[in-house]
């Protein structure tokens, strides 16, 4: 279905005129798929600057004989940077690589920025797309480049930063498998040693990662670094022995429906991230903190980090904030966290509403009594073994009751039909549709008619 919809992409939303257009186009790329040399590049009515003449699709088997001419899979290349230019002239924008079932070792680095060409353009992205049993064991390096889709990149085993991607636009990575990646400790210059992360994006602007699962990493699942309009969703981030997630000094990035798992940190934001929006997601079982920020000091964001609806539980910290401004943090489950449910550290303006603060140790501390103006409203404070509150005085609508979780065991921490934090939030928020009339506290609305809950 996935490959389907990519292939009709080109065809979506267009009109009349385009469609006739569209069926030259088609034509065109048959034919020149018959021809084998190919005649694309020659120019004609379609090699318009923002119109390719035709899209190919380039084969990459690593286990191929040499000179293989990459139209086919029985004449497959046997590298992508074989199936690309300069090594391939005939490559052109919006074309696409399949990566054939098999074992690749080389270590590929992809300068987009010197195709002569873009890489893609809206509406026809060149596409770098793995089938079943096609695996990475050495790091993928992309530089540069507008419009890439990267689909279904499995990589295992690798010593060094898995995937790069390095000042391009518009990337989407979508449907990879990121596991077991070790720091690279070879070099005789300590200075020189590269990270075991998982992805890093680096000068980035414009991206999604989505439906990715990274597992077992020795730095950071993902790195978003100095990158802006990034979006990660429906994506799993397990066992890094830094953090599942680090957005650092990265604007308008925006994590949902993702879970940050048995990390040192969950998710951390840092430096001067601004604009970044976390929202359905879960941090759990992570050794130092479940959502960990660390801001530059005095740094102003012009939109304060905004965490909402999101569970965090069985860390040791479950919420880390240090030097936030202006962080609003909205239906938050924290609990069962081996230390303190929620650390507040030289935050301005901190504000918290509708949460449930439960079984952790300390409930909510600001330990060095550096906050300033938080303010926090509607919650449940229980089973807290420590104190509740730590230095915290400035707090209304609380209630002191189990919140009684479906199943904390399994992680279920939806609420059963007599919970006290059901319609217990703040009257001036909209609830959720079924969750009428008044807000619940905590992550997931008790839907009362159907009986049932939806996962967040
Ligand atoms: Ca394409
Ligand atoms: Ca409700």
């Amino acid at each position: 279905m996935k490959k389907l919809h990519t292939r009709r992409k080109k065809g979506e939303g267009m009109g009349l005129k385009h469609f006739v257009v569209l069926l030259a186009v088609v034509f065109a790329a048959s034919y020149c798929r018959y021809d084998g040399t190919s005649s694309r590049n020659s120019g004609g009515s379609g090699g318009s600057g923002t119109v390719a003449s035709s899209e190919a699709t380039w084969y990459v088997d690593p286990a191929a004989p040499a000179g293989g001419n990459g139209l086919s899979p029985d004449s497959a290349f046997r590298s992508i940077t074989e199936a690309i230019y300069p090594n391939n002239p005939q490559w052109d924008a919006g074309d696409d690589i399949v990566l054939l079932a098999g074992s690749y070792s080389e270590r590929v680095t992809l300068d987009l920025s010197q195709l002569p060409v873009a890489a893609g353009y809206a509406g026809n992205p060149m596409v770098i797309r793995a089938e079943a049993g096609a695996v990475f064991y050495a790091p993928m390096k992309i530089i540069g480049g507008k419009y890439l889709r990267l689909e279904n990149l499995v990589f295992s085993d690798v010593t060094g930063e898995a995937l790069v991607i390095e000042g391009a636009e518009g990337v989407v990575i979508t449907g990879c498998d990121i596991r077991r990646i070790y720091n690279d400790n070879s070099s005789a210059d300590p200075s020189l040693n590269v990270p075991g992360n998982g992805m890093r994006l680096e000068n980035v602007s414009g991206a999604t990662i989505e439906n990715c699962y990274i597992d077992t990493v020795d730095a950071s699942g993902v790195v978003i670094r100095n990158s802006g309009s990034v979006v990660v969703k429906t994506s799993d981030f397990i066992s890094a022995g830094d953090s599942a997630v680090v957005v650092d000094s990265s604007n308008k990035v925006e994590l949902r429906d993702s879970s940050f798992v048995s990390s040192w940190i969950g998710l951390q934001i840092r430096g001067t991230s601004d604009d970044v929006y976390v929202f359905h997601c879960a941090a759990r079982g992570n050794n130092f903190a479940g959502v960990a920020t660390s801001f530059d000091p005095g740094f102003q964001p012009a939109t304060p980090l905004k965490v909402e609806r999101t569970i965090v539980t069985k860390n040791g910290v479950g919420f880390y904030f240090s030097n936030d401004r202006y962080t609003t943090v909205l239906n938050p489950t924290v609990a069962y966290n081996t230390n303190a449910g929620v650390v507040i550290s030289r935050t301005v303006g901190f504000t918290m509403t509708n949460a449930i603060v439960v079984f952790n140790d300390d409930g909510i501390a600001d330990y060095a009594g550096t906050a300033i103006d938080s303010y926090i409203d509607y919650l449940d404070l229980y089973g807290n073994t420590g104190s509740d509150l730590v230095n915290v005085v400035t707090y209304s609508n609380v209630i002191h009751a189990d919140p009684y979780f479906t199943d904390s065991d399994l992680n279920d921490y939806s609420l059963t039909a007599t919970s006290p934090c059901i319609d217990a939030g703040d009257p001036n928020v909209t609830p959720p549709a079924g969750g009428e009339p008044v807000v619940d506290l905590g992550a997931i609305e008790y839907i009362k008619d159907s009986g049932e809950v939806p996962l967040f």
